[in-house]
């Protein structure tokens, strides 16, 4: 009875050691930003498995790991993943510092940046704060990816400019005639950038509580509304 028991009991331990080691799941160590404020993912870019858990760690500054694409990668993903933005104060220690974790749904690239100064000449992402889990080669290559982020990032800063213009002179329209429905420009825009769908994480994050903007150094650190 006592040495059926204890066979059972055995049997079931090597079972779950088996299944453990099969899954063989890691744990990715990402920096979001510089420990002195550079504007970049430590590392830029990782290989990942299905099931492996991306944890972004936020040095100080303010910035986000927000999920994009290749195509647009200043712009979210809509659906994808947003950690929102985590001031840091200089000198934090390590162990303090906030974290926002991923698990990875399978070995399709994630492309994602920092969208802090979003749509102005001071955009992290434009700065090249960009990172990406499992990046193809060639045409669709970190490098590339990058490059796409610089280059848009631009677009987006004067693209901002011109909208403000349009959005006064409908105003103007709007006294000296008949209304004009501030749904047209909320349709354009969302015409503009193609909508895309997550599908290749899930997210958690640890409790943190924000300090209060004011006690960050430097420039940037705008509080996400
Ligand atoms: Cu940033």
């Amino acid at each position: 009875m006592f040495l059926g028991t204890l066979a059972a009991l055995s049997a079931l331990f090597f079972a779950s050691l088996s299944s453990v080691a099969a899954k063989d799941s890691r744990s990715h160590y990402v920096a979001v930003g510089g420990r002195n404020g550079d504007l970049k993912f430590y590392p830029e870019y990782i290989t990942a498995d299905k099931d492996d858990v991306v944890v972004f760690t936020f040095n100080p500054k303010n910035h986000t790991a927000t999920q994009s694409t290749f195509k647009k990668p200043c712009l979210p993903l809509e659906h994808g993943f947003d950690s929102g933005f985590f001031p840091v104060a200089i000198g934090t220690v390590r162990d303090a510092r906030p974290t926002f974790n991923i698990t990875v749904k399978d070995t399709e690239p994630v492309w994602v940046y920092c969208r802090q100064g979003a749509f102005t000449a001071e955009s992290h992402c434009g700065a090249g704060m960009v990172f990406a889990i499992n990046p193809g080669k060639g045409e669709y290559s970190f490098k590339q990816f990058k490059k796409n982020a610089v280059a848009e990032a631009g677009v987006l800063a004067s693209a901002s400019v011109v909208t403000t213009a349009s959005a006064s002179a409908s105003a103007t329209s709007k006294q000296s005639t008949y209304a004009v429905s501030p749904t047209t420009s909320v349709t354009t825009s969302k015409t503009a950038y193609p909508v895309y769908t997550n599908t290749s994480v899930t997210t958690s994050n640890t409790a943190y509580t924000v300090p209060t903007p004011r006690a960050i150094a430097g420039r940037f650190h705008v509080e996400d509304a």
